[in-house]
């Protein structure tokens, strides 16, 4: 049977091993690239391919999954910027809400918006805090979701959205900087959010280096997500 991508997660986390997850972009990334970007992510062992964005078109994410399990069988979760985004070409998606936002159409709108073809659905569905931190660079996802992100340094706030978050019932919280941040999320921040949940924490925004990837996965996240070093092949 094949276990769940939940599941393999939490007990990735329990057993301390770090997991990679390679964002790509519908938007970004022609098809005829997919056979060469899919041996790329191989090699890297990465665990998971995400797919997602802040400006891809409708129908567009279908097409790129199907191709995308045409070429590689590493699981694929969406990790969409909008419910249009939702295929079942994948295996699971991220199942956001943008607890570090006020704005309700990322807290329930798009939520309700995406049931029609969810509950045909058989994607697995995962429940997602995610929280912006200010990786020093006006994202695209605060752009989009005219919210503002938590500061750096109020690393309270960040652990009490956080725990709000697993209070709610969410299966994992997400530390985001940003896609292209200039500011990684800050060990600090990452280790004292760790310590307050017992969910697994994965983490993105701005990681270029091989020294980014593996303090954050020091300080806390059991799985980081890498996009745009990617894109730019520096990883
Ligand atoms: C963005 O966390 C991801 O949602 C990845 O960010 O593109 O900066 O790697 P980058």
């Amino acid at each position: 049977m094949t276990e769940l991508i939940l599941e393999h997660i939490k007990k990735a986390s329990e057993k301390g091993e770090k997991l990679l997850a390679i964002l790509l972009d519908p938007d970004k990334t022609a098809l005829e690239e997919i056979p060469t970007i899919s041996k790329r992510i191989e090699q890297l062992n990465a665990n998971y391919i995400f797919v997602g964005g802040s400006f891809v078109e409708n129908g567009i994410t279908g097409i790129f999954v199907k191709t995308l399990k045409e070429h590689t069988k590493i699981p694929i979760i969406l990790f969409p910027g909008d419910y249009s985004q939702i295929t079942n070409s994948a295996d699971a998606l991220l199942f956001l809400s943008l607890l570090s936002g006020r704005n309700p159409e990322y807290l329930i709108e798009q939520q309700i918006k995406s049931v029609p073809f969810l509950k045909n659905s058989t994607l697995e569905i995962i429940p997602t805090g995610y929280i912006l931190i200010d990786g020093g660079t006006n994202s695209s996802v605060l752009k989009i979701s005219k919210t503002t992100a938590i500061p750096q340094d109020n690393i309270d706030l960040a652990v009490s959205t956080a725990i709000a978050g697993m209070y709610k019932g969410k299966q994992l919280i997400y530390l985001e900087a940003g896609s292209g941040a200039k500011n990684v999320v800050q060990e600090k921040l990452i280790s004292k959010v760790k310590q307050h949940i017992n969910i697994p924490l994965i983490v993105g925004g701005g990681i270029k280096t091989k020294n980014q990837l593996n303090n954050a996965y020091k300080s806390g996240a059991d799985m980081v997500v890498i996009g745009t070093a990617f894109e730019n092949k520096l990883i």
